[in-house]
């Protein structure tokens, strides 16, 4: 991480003013889909530094934020892009934006997780914190061998110590900055949930 760079709090900051439009109490407000990615896209140097056995995860979580990315250009909120795949009949094919919006929300509430588990914990390896996380988020969703791979991978992060360091934060900044992340992307999260299911699209496939 270049000298001055503070991953944490571009992705604190920008959860904040995404929950601030989904809390705003106004039923008219919609997520644009170009602040969520855009939002979604700083999460993804927090993917980056959990050391290269989750290389293969970073990978697919940056090509989905990627075409989210992409489909701003022609399509205004997260609402109207399921729409667009439910028009075309597309909305469970491979590759498709709102397949991929459902993927990019689990990462999301996979590192909600996970600094949950990290707040919660005084432990010096992030072995435990990423593999509650993990369990709790993506593993009901994945195949054995997607599973041995990702539990093989826990013994490969980096130590908390480490990735502080690489985030350059202390202790006490990634406390905040954390806390911060986890109140604001659980109602962004419940959104998403909540528009798969007003349009009974279903949120466990
Ligand atoms: C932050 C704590 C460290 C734990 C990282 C755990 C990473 C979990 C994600 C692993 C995903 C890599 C394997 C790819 C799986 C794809 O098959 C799957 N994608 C996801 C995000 O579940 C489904 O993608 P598809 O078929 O819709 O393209």
């Amino acid at each position: 991480m270049a000298d001055g760079e503070n991953p944490l709090r571009k992705i604190a900051a920008s959860f904040k003013d995404l929950a601030a439009a989904v809390n705003s109490q106004n039923p008219e407000v919609q997520v644009e889909v170009a602040p969520f990615s855009a939002a979604c896209s700083h999460v993804s140097v927090l993917f980056g530094c959990l050391g290269i056995a989750f290389k293969f995860a970073e990978m697919d979580y940056v090509a989905k934020v990627d075409d989210l990315t992409k489909a701003a250009n022609s399509i205004g909120t997260l609402k109207s892009l399921l729409d667009h795949d439910i028009e075309r009949g597309s909305v469970r094919k491979a590759g498709s934006h709102s397949r991929n919006l459902l993927r990019v929300k689990r990462g999301l509430d996979m590192v909600r997780v996970l600094f949950e588990q990290i707040l919660a914990s005084e432990e010096s390896s992030l072995k435990s914190p990423a593999s509650v996380a993990y369990a709790q988020v993506f593993a009901p969703h994945h195949g054995w061998a997607i599973r041995k791979a990702v539990a093989a991978g826990m013994y490969a992060l980096p130590t908390r110590a480490r990735l502080l360091n690489k985030l350059n934060e202390d202790g006490e900044s990634a406390r905040i900055q954390m806390q911060i992340y986890i109140s604001a992307s659980a109602p962004v999260i419940q959104y998403i949930d909540q528009l798969f299911l007003s349009k009974e699209l279903g949120i466990d496939w």
